[in-house]
């Protein structure tokens, strides 16, 4: 490969995050997914931070004009309407400016700004964001604990595919299955318009999803009544894991930004989140799995967010060694890693979105777990791979694993920033 074909590679990359601003935030791509998303954007962050820094703090602080009062990080923020995508504001009734959803997603926000501080190379900017980020992120992870883990069992709740930011992922198969398939919205869905319905969820997974909006909004969104009255309730290792992480970079921050109670706060709750996350693990898949807070039972069925403890440094070296020898098993029967889903399990579609795709994210995250834990190895494979997916299949929402097809939607903002993270 030529110097020259890298340049435009990266310029192309740098591209869809300028094609995809909409002013101070990205959307995902452009259509399908028309507003600001909560994780995406802290990836996207990370990518925009490698070429122009005050643009990546601008994707943070536009998120965070999303967050309510409690401390909530909506998962989206309309910032200005559209008609391409459904459920919108009008389905969510928030009273909030700009609008937002009413649920989360996973929190990878305070990683991205201890990421952008770290890197900085415009040191002074970086100190005067983060001086004001620092008590936003800390008053969003009590959120987490005060809403979604009130008796401090050190795993969050959470309360919606959508927030796990894995909508269709076997892993909710079972406990989606108690959410009834009646709605009172009307679903006029807008996403099978713009990609193939085949790599989508399917019509009853969306009446599930918007039943959960509707039990929700009936709620009036507050996070006591919406714990007790939802019919889906899961403690997802992927957002506890990456919650987790968060905590330890919010630490990091608070020795700078906040006080030593707040470091006694927070390091309280990385303990608690610690020794939960144990209790996850799974001998038999040779990987950690989530629990099913209504049945009170592990899902066991291996996803790839399973391997996440691992971005949380929460895995044991003996536990690390185990996954790596689960992914070296499941890329026995798939041509590319890390599939979404366990390619031996029933479940595992190639094509449809969390239930066999792989994700750049998730395989960013997986690397930086491999890497931290000392398999130098793995998580230069996984980084090639994903590196060599995205050159070849394109900046895609994802992959699929049996042939390295880019799939999905195109021009997408965050496989744009991990391309742009992995080749820095
Ligand atoms: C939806 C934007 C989002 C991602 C999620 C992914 C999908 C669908 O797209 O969500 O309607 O929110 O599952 O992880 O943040 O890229």
């Amino acid at each position: 490969m030529s110097d020259h074909s890298d340049q435009t590679r990266t310029e192309r990359a740098r591209a869809t995050l300028r094609a995809n601003d909409r002013g101070g935030y990205c959307v995902p791509t452009a259509r399908l997914y028309p507003f600001q998303w909560n994780w995406d954007s802290a990836f996207v962050a990370m990518g925009w931070a490698t070429f122009d820094e005050p643009r990546a703090w601008d994707e943070i602080l536009s998120l965070l004009r999303g967050q309510w009062d409690d401390g909530l990080i909506p998962h989206i923020v309309f910032h200005a309407p559209s008609d391409d995508y459904f459920p919108g504001p009008d389905v969510w009734q928030i009273h909030h400016t700009p609008p937002t959803s009413g649920i989360t997603q996973p929190p990878v926000l305070a990683t991205a700004a201890r990421q952008l501080l770290e890197r900085a190379k415009d040191h002074a900017l970086a100190e005067a964001r983060m001086a004001t980020l620092y008590p936003r992120l800390l008053l969003n992870h009590r959120w987490w604990q005060q809403a979604r883990d009130p008796a401090r069992t050190g795993l969050v709740a959470t309360l919606h595919p959508w927030e796990t930011g894995m909508d269709n992922s076997p892993a909710w198969d079972a406990a989606m299955a108690r959410v009834p398939t009646t709605t009172e919205t009307v679903i006029r869905r807008r996403d099978t318009a713009h990609v193939d319905p085949a790599m989508r969820p399917r019509a009853e997974d969306y009446q599930r999803f918007i039943h959960l909006v509707d039990v929700f909004r009936g709620a009036g969104w507050a996070p006591d009544r919406m714990l007790a009255a939802s019919p889906f309730k899961v403690a997802d290792i992927g957002t506890n894991a990456i919650l987790l992480r968060a905590e330890r970079d919010l630490l990091a921050l608070a020795e700078r930004f906040g006080s030593a109670a707040e470091r006694a706060e927070i390091a309280a709750r990385i303990a608690g989140m610690q020794a939960a996350i144990q209790r996850l693990w799974d001998p038999g898949l040779g990987l950690f799995t989530c629990l099913d807070l209504i049945g009170n039972a592990p899902v066991r069925v291996g996803t790839s967010a399973g391997f996440l403890p691992l971005y949380g440094r929460a895995a044991t070296a003996e536990q690390a060694a185990v996954m790596a020898g689960t992914m070296q098993a499941w890329a026995q029967r798939v041509a590319w890693l890390v599939p979404s889903t366990d390619p031996a399990h029933p479940s595992f579609e190639p094509l449809r979105y969390w239930r066999g795709p792989i994700w750049a994210v998730v395989n960013w995250m997986i690397a930086d777990g491999l890497a931290q834990a000392g398999n130098a190895g793995l998580a230069a494979h996984i980084r090639d791979t994903t590196r060599r997916l995205i050159e070849a299949g394109g900046l895609s929402e994802y992959f699929d694993p049996t042939d390295g097809r880019g799939v999905g939607g195109a021009d997408f903002s965050w496989t744009a920033a991990i391309y742009l993270l992995l080749t820095d």
